[in-house]
C-alpha cells in the first residue's frame, strides 16, 4: 500500500535555489555527509521516527551535487527511516559507484544483508546518541553490531552533543573500528575553543588514532547563525589543522530538523576555505581522505 506523509508543521524544507558557491571545490570533492528523505510514497518513513519531512529524494540530491561541483556523495540513514536502508540503498544503486553509505542496522542483522549493503557500497553503520532523534541503547546492543560489521572493514558513525561525550566516553574509545564523529560532537560554541569542552574532544582525537571528525553543520551548532557562522570558524580550523587526514566534510543536506533558518548549499561551499585556508588542507578534506575510507578497494 502506498502511504502518504504530511511533513510536520514547523518543518524548514531545504532551499530549492542554492547559489552557485565562489569558492571551487577541487575535482574529486566528496559530499560525505548527506541523507534522503523518501519520497515517502516510495520509501515510506518508519513508524517509530520523531520527526515526518518533506521529500527529498535522489534526484534533487544529484542535482545538488553536480550543481556545487562534487563528484561523489556519503549518504548517512536518517532515523525517519529508522533501521529500513531501502531509501538510502536505492541512491546507492542509481549512483554509479559515485555514492556510499552508512547504515542503520540492528542486533539482529544477518550476515547476508551485511554482504549485500556491503556489494551496494555501504561502509559503516551509525550509532546516534541525540535523543531528540531516538532513545539511544546500552552499550551491549552496539557491541553486537560492532562485531558483526567489524570483519567487513566498515567503521561506526556517531552522533552525540558535547554533554554526551563524558559518559560515552569508555564505550566509544572500546572501539577497535574506525569511528567518525558526526559535526565535532555538536560543540558548545559559548565556551571557548580551549575550554573544557571541547578539550575534551580534541583529547579524543588525539589519543585515539581510529577517530575521525566530520567538521560539519556550521549552521546547526552556530550560536551567532547566519550568514557567517564565524562562532564555529575557530572549532573547525582547530579540528582540521591539528588532523589534517581525519576529517570529512558535508553539507547535511537536506538539513534536519533546523528551526528558524535554512541554509544556501553554494554559501554552505564557501565557508570551506575558513576552516580549511590553504590548498592542501582541502584537497584532503575534500579528495583525499573520503577517498581512502569510501573508495579505497575501488
Ligand atoms: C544530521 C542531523 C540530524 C538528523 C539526523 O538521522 C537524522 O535524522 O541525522 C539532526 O536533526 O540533528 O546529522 O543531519
Amino acid at each position: 500500500m502506498i502511504s502518504t506523509f504530511t511533513m510536520d508543521a514547523d518543518w524548514l524544507a531545504f532551499n530549492p535555489n542554492p547559489s552557485l558557491p565562489t569558492f571551487q571545490l577541487p575535482s574529486g570533492s566528496v559530499d560525505a555527509h548527506c541523507h534522503v528523505f523518501g519520497p515517502g510514497n516510495v520509501f515510506a518513513f518508519a513508524s517509530e521516527r520523531k520527526y515526518t519531512p518533506c521529500d527529498a529524494g535522489k534526484e534533487q540530491l544529484f542535482a545538488l551535487r553536480d550543481l556545487l561541483g562534487f563528484q561523489k556523495n556519503v549518504v548517512v540513514q536518517a532515523t525517519c527511516h529508522g533501521s529500513d536502508n531501502s531509501a538510502m540503498l536505492d541512491v546507492l544503486r542509481s549512483a554509479n559507484g559515485e555514492a556510499r553509505g552508512v547504515a542503520t542496522v540492528e542486533p539482529n542483522v544477518s550476515e547476508s544483508e551485511l554482504h549485500e549493503m556491503h556489494e551496494n557500497g555501504v561502509r559503516g553503520v551509525r550509532f546516534n546518541y541525540v535523543r531528540r532523534l531516538v532513545d539511544p541503547e546500552p552499550d551491549e546492543y552496539y557491541h553486537r553490531i560492532i562485531e558483526k560489521i567489524a570483519p567487513l572493514g566498515w567503521h561506526v558513525v556517531v552522533y552525540f552533543e558535547a554533554a554526551d561525550l563524558e559518559e560515552r566516553w569508555d564505550f566509544f574509545t572500546s572501539i577497535e573500528t574506525r569511528v567518525i564523529v558526526d559535526h565535532m560532537g555538536i560543540p558548545n560554541v559559548s565556551e571557548p575553543v580551549d575550554g573544557p569542552g571541547f578539550a575534551r574532544f580534541m583529547r579524543l582525537m588525539r589519543e585515539h588514532e581510529n577517530f575521525w571528525s566530520k567538521v560539519t553543520c556550521p549552521e546547526r551548532i552556530s550560536l551567532s547563525g547566519p550568514p557567517n557562522f564565524d562562532d564555529v570558524v575557530p572549532f573547525a580550523r582547530k579540528v582540521v589543522e591539528e588532523f589534517p587526514d581525519r576529517v570529512l566534510w558535508g553539507t547535511d543536506w537536506p538539513h534536519p530538523n533546523l528551526k528558524g533558518y535554512m541554509p544556501d548549499d553554494g554559501k554552505l561551499v564557501d565557508f570551506i576555505p575558513r576552516i580549511a585556508p590553504n590548498p592542501e588542507l582541502q584537497h584532503k578534506l575534500l579528495v583525499e581522505n573520503p577517498a581512502r575510507l569510501y573508495w579505497k578497494e575501488g
